[in-house]
């Protein structure tokens, strides 16, 4: 049997995700999308996950989509029908975005090595991402014709404002984990042997948290960027609502007043 192209652990509440094609720098193929989305349906599914962490087997994070598989290289037969690269963006890669951006724990992207076109974007995708300092993030795709998909083009301008998000797509050059974190595209960087444990206490962090209230303010920050100060503080009203009738408000609340550890259990 072949081997799995998505490695899956557990410890404690925290599933770690670990896309393995190595050999091809863990760029994406139809079969690596399906079992990928497949564990991101498990983990939202699972009540005992509480944490998902995305990285990557070997020394690259993800090189995106893989340029050799003969779904998108372009059919060197002159007259060949060009490929409709349109519809892998619409099959495989928003639905693996809406995926992510939806999920009902927190993710952690665990950047371990180069990042390029869409596997850049989807670290971007993460709740949190934190990366070795040998890592790179690369949006590739104006390199070889194309233009940046997997949320790039929302997402870049939102995390490091319209200019940097421009000369940063345009250019396709390779940006440091250092100078990402530098000017706020990624939460943090450090050295190589420390991203494992890095990664994991940031996750077993947030997998003890009052989960629902993590997902909220990720679906809130996201909501308010394309609306007015009325509607996120309307937003707001109705999501603190929401979060005042669950358990984990009172437990935090009991805890605090008894100054002890809370034990959130919401999900
Ligand atoms: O097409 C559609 O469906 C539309 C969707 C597009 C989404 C996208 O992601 S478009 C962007 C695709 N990705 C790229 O353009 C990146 C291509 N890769 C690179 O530029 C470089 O490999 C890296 C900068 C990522 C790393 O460079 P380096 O020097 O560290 O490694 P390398 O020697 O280039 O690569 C190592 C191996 O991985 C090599 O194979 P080999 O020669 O050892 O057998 C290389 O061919 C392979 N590899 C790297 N990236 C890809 C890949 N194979 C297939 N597809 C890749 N994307």
């Amino acid at each position: 049997m072949s081997e799995p192209l998505v490695l899956t652990s557990n410890a404690g509440a925290v599933r770690t995700l670990s896309l393995n094609r190595p050999a091809a720098l863990n760029s994406f193929t139809t079969q690596m999308h399906a079992e990928l989305m497949a564990e991101l349906e498990l983990a939202a599914g699972d009540d005992s996950v509480r944490c998902v962490v995305l990285t990557g087997a070997g020394r690259a994070f993800c090189a995106g989509q893989d340029l050799a598989d003969p779904a998108v290289a372009p059919d060197p037969t002159p007259g060949a029908a060009p490929k409709d690269l349109g519809r892998m963006i619409s099959t495989y890669y928003a639905p693996l975005v809406a995926r992510l951006r939806s999920m009902p724990v927190p993710v952690v992207a665990a950047v371990n090595g180069v990042a390029a076109g869409a596997g850049a974007n989807l670290a971007l995708c993460c709740d949190l991402v934190v990366a070795g300092r040998s890592a790179s993030f690369i949006q590739a795709f104006t390199k070889i014709g194309l233009v940046p998909d997997t949320g790039g083009t929302w997402l870049l301008p939102r995390l490091v404002g319209p200019a940097r998000a421009l000369g940063i797509a345009l250019l396709g050059d390779k940006l440091p984990a250092e100078e990402a974190a530098r000017i706020g595209l990624i939460w943090q960087c450090v050295d190589d042997a420390a991203l494992p444990d890095t990664a994991a206490a940031l996750a077993s962090k947030l997998a003890a948290m009052p989960t629902r209230a993590l997902v909220a303010t990720r679906q809130a920050m996201a909501a308010a960027q394309n609306t007015d100060l009325d509607t996120a503080l309307a937003e707001e009203a109705r999501l603190q609502r929401e979060m005042g009738n669950a358990n984990d408000y009172r437990e935090g609340v009991e805890a605090f007043r008894a100054k002890r550890a809370p034990v959130f259990k919401d999900r």
